[in-house]
């Protein structure tokens, strides 16, 4: 039976349906839009009680949060995208949930000041400043990439999903990493993968 993620290809339902691709799980992304009320109805709020997306269903498991649903995927469906061992899978949850708490809040006032605001209203020196609070975490990941392929140990894993996909948007959108030359180079390498491909090109043609 497909994995149910709720969302649309253009929201953070797209971090699931990645890690879903790079690890061969079904799954069907049953589309939820939260600016049509989609979010909101009894029934989705009985799955997510947060009103957003994505969520997820599988058989009688129902879950949100965009990357403990990747957690929750890879343990169940994909175990090749789990770093192996107690070491492995401490340093998993250390970069899920530190790309939670301080990647995504930096990352997420950048995309504020940029996507969600309209043109005519953007302010550059908003814009820098919020550009400038990610130079911290972008810098702990620059520096922890130095000498590697991947997040953890020699191969590709859901922590590259999860710590890669809270930056999608922002490398999408063209955003100069050039300052951080291993964190570039592993975006492009994790955007470059086949799975990651076939997402971004959901997220363009999403509407
Ligand atoms: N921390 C949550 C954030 C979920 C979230 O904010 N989703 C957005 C779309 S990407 C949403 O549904 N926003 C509508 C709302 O919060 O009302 C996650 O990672 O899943």
């Amino acid at each position: 039976m497909a994995v149910k993620i709720y969302g649309i290809a253009r929201s953070r339902a797209i971090r699931n349906v990645w890690a879903c691709e790079e690890g061969g799980v079904p799954y069907e992304l049953v589309r939820t839009q939260w600016t049509d009320g989609g979010t909101k109805t009894p029934e989705f709020l009985k799955i997510n009680p947060n009103g957003a997306v994505p969520a997820m269903v599988d058989g009688d498991v129902a879950l949100f949060e965009s990357l403990a649903i990747n957690l929750y995927i890879a343990r169940n469906h994909a175990p090749g995208l789990r770093p192996a061992g107690a070491k492995g899978e401490g340093q998993l949850f250390q970069w899920t949930l530190w790309a939670a708490t301080e990647l995504e809040p930096a990352n997420g006032g950048y995309v504020m000041q940029t996507v969600y605001t309209p043109p005519e209203k953007r302010d550059p020196a908003a814009i820098k400043a919020a550009w400038e609070k990610m130079f911290k975490p972008l810098g702990v990941l620059d520096g922890h990439l130095a000498g590697r392929t991947w997040m953890i140990g020699d191969a590709f894993s859901i922590a590259d999903v999860n710590v890669a996909s809270v930056l999608l948007g922002t490398w999408s959108n063209k955003a100069d990493f050039s300052g951080w030359k291993n964190l570039h180079a592993w975006l492009d390498r994790c955007f470059a993968r086949p799975a990651a491909r076939k997402c971004i090109e959901m997220r363009a043609a999403a509407t």
